[in-house]
């Protein structure tokens, strides 16, 4: 079995003690992994099928939360066909192509369709096929302080990330667009300016957590599913951040500690709405507003940061 057989190779992983944080390099200006940057021609000419559906996010911006969501609206709130492989599996990453058994381009190869693909690419980046394909697409935006806590503690505990620096460096980084994935406001603002002209659905993280119910029969309707009350309640319970938190096929504990150690910070850290007020100082935060109104002055996207 596929699962096993990755399993097993983790474990193998696990031995190498040594594993030192990956390099970063640029696609057209956009800072990205350098073993990513190094296989973009394949990245560039993944061939999307019709009726793949693809979840796009800015990293840490609750894409695990919507990949399990949908994942059990796929299989009709069944909570054990959801178990049947970690999240990396169930949805290839689709700029994740390296070597290796977790090859995302492999695993979507022989995946029959259709098919639930994960990318955090900016929308110029997104491989050509998925818009001559006409996919549907489900993105999810959060607001920008939370996202970028979230991230600086992503990059802590993640050796597939650069060093993040201290706190005030990350969040200069953060502003100037310096980190893995590139801008915050660029990806959420040229995918809120696509959802005019594509088949997207664009969802936010606050929003979620404020009214789950709500925004789960917004991904129904634009899934084209329909399903029992009791089957959302399921969902809505087993999509819960206490559930998943505690779900091994969801929180990400199966990665290699080597790669990613949850003892620095774990994956599924607090999942709340406002924790940024926790790390900006006072200062911190009037300079970042500032800047926020400049970089998002001039577009309709608005974002809650408390609830
Ligand atoms: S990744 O690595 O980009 O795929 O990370 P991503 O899944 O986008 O983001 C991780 C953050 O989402 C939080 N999370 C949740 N919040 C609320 N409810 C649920 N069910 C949930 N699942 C994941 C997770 O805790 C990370 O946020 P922080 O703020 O760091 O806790």
């Amino acid at each position: 079995m596929q699962y096993t057989m990755a399993l097993d190779k983790m474990k193998a992983l696990n031995l190498e003690s040594s594993v030192t944080r990956s390099e970063t390099d640029e696609v057209d200006g956009v800072p990205l992994p350098k073993k990513v940057c190094d296989r973009w021609d394949q990245i560039w000419n993944f061939r999307a099928r019709p009726d793949d559906l693809l979840i796009a996010t800015y990293a840490k911006a609750g894409t695990t939360w919507i990949q399990e969501i949908v994942d059990m609206i796929q299989h009709d709130g069944d909570t054990e066909k959801c178990k049947r492989a970690t999240t990396y599996l169930r949805h290839p990453f689709i700029e994740w192509v390296l070597p290796g058994p977790f090859s995302s381009d492999k695993n979507a190869e022989v995946m029959p369709s259709p098919r639930t693909l994960k990318t955090h690419l900016p929308l110029q980046l997104v491989p050509p096929s998925f818009w001559e394909q006409k996919c549907k697409i489900i993105y999810v935006a959060r607001n920008a302080k939370d996202n970028l806590v979230s991230y600086y503690h992503f990059y802590r505990m993640n050796k597939n990330m650069s060093e993040p620096g201290t706190w005030e460096e990350f969040l200069e980084k953060f502003k100037s667009g310096q980190v893995l994935w590139g801008s915050w406001y660029d990806h959420v603002k040229g995918w809120w300016e696509a959802k005019e002209n594509h088949r997207i659905l664009y969802l936010f993280y606050e929003d979620l957590k404020e009214d789950p119910q709500r925004e789960i029969q917004k991904v129904l309707q634009f899934l084209e599913k329909d399903l029992e009350k009791e089957v959302l309640d399921k969902i809505i319970h087993h999509t819960s951040f206490e559930i998943m938190k505690d779900n091994p096929m969801a929180n990400y504990t199966f990665e290699p500690p080597a790669l990613m150690d949850h003892s620095i910070s774990p994956f599924m850290r607090k999942g709340t709405v406002g924790d940024w007020k926790n790390h900006f100082t006072v200062a911190q935060n009037v300079k970042f507003d500032e800047d926020y109104r400049k970089k998002m002055a001039g577009t309709s996207l608005t974002f809650r940061m408390e609830l």
